[in-house]
């Protein structure tokens, strides 16, 4: 879309920082969100009449190819720290990468963006594969995001990705993850790195860095001060990534308030490590995310619909 193209209503161009970064600000009826042109972030959503879905780091940086530390940054076409070169970016290089925003329509009921970011040169000296990555944002009373990979080299490629949510929580301390029962699960705070499975919820009891798979896709984040549930619906990715950086490793974040621990997590649909994505020459696989807010907590033991 050229950016003297006409937006649709509830979409402005903005600017983000003091170093040159762009991006588009939405305000319609139904929600407010804020959106980075690097990495195609989604930086805040807010449906109106209910509290903010993303947690923003109040010490975000908006500098060219430096992490934005907040909503939620895709990982691509690797995640964590690049397993043969440690000087390479971790989780890949498409959140640090400008995308284009090739469609904004808006209907009745949301505001639907489309961004891509194609190989070149630059992704090439990075990561030696042709692809092209489209990332679909449907903005209304809830986010849905649609990320599709295309294989548009000669040669097969396997990647990893991630969707890296922020939530905010009251106290993440009393804030609890359900249906990850059962997953097979790498905590990645363990040195020898020995598969275990998740037993019942899951709890942020301090830095917490677990990698679960061959997940269902269907859990919820559950605000135990503020009784709010975030339902995470990812059907298409079989990894979770539940984060939350605790005082310590908090402290060594330049980007992260002191108490920032305390009052964020993240927990990340993506796949990573053994489901990872193997893509032949020509081939296209789309990944759907879908966040509703969902007042009111269902009595304890109630399973998930
Ligand atoms: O979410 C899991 C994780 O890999 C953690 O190990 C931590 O590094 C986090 O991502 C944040 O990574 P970033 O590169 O955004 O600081």
């Amino acid at each position: 879309m050229e950016s003297s193209s006409v937006l649709p209503t509830g979409l402005t161009e903005i600017s983000l920082g003091d170093h040159g970064l762009r991006g588009w600000q939405v305000d319609t009826r139904l929600c407010r969100a804020r959106i980075s042109q690097q990495g195609a972030q989604l930086l805040e959503f807010q449906a109106r009449g209910r509290e903010p879905l993303l947690w923003l780091s109040p010490r975000a940086t908006f500098i060219p190819g430096k992490a934005i530390r907040g909503g939620i940054p895709l990982c691509f076409p690797w995640f964590g720290p690049h397993p043969g070169r440690p000087d390479l970016p971790a989780h890949g290089f498409a959140r640090q990468r400008d995308w284009q925003l090739t469609e904004a329509s808006a209907t009745s009921d949301a505001l639907q963006l489309e961004f891509s970011l194609v190989s070149d040169a630059g992704t090439r000296a990075l990561w030696p594969h042709d692809f092209a990555a489209t990332l679909r944002m449907r903005l209304g009373r809830s986010v849905a995001l649609q990320l599709t990979i295309a294989n548009t080299g000669s040669q097969e490629f396997r990647f990893e990705f991630a969707l890296h949510s922020y939530f905010p929580l009251t106290a993440s301390r009393a804030a609890r993850v359900e249906g990850l029962d059962g997953s097979l699960c790498l905590d990645q705070l363990d040195p020898t790195r020995e598969h275990q499975h998740q037993q019942g919820e899951l709890r942020f009891q301090g830095e917490t860095d677990r990698i679960f798979l061959h997940t269902s896709g269907q859990y919820c984040l559950v605000d135990e001060r503020s009784e709010r549930i975030l339902r995470i619906d990812a059907p298409d990715c079989r990894s979770v990534i539940a984060w939350n950086p605790g005082p310590g490793k908090t402290a060594r974040l330049a980007d992260m308030p002191p108490e920032g621990w305390q009052i964020m997590a993240c927990v990340e649909s993506g796949n990573v490590e053994a489901d990872a994505v193997t893509l032949a020459p020509g081939a296209a696989r789309a990944f759907g995310l879908r966040l509703e807010d969902q007042a009111g907590v269902p009595p304890v033991g109630t399973p998930l619909r």
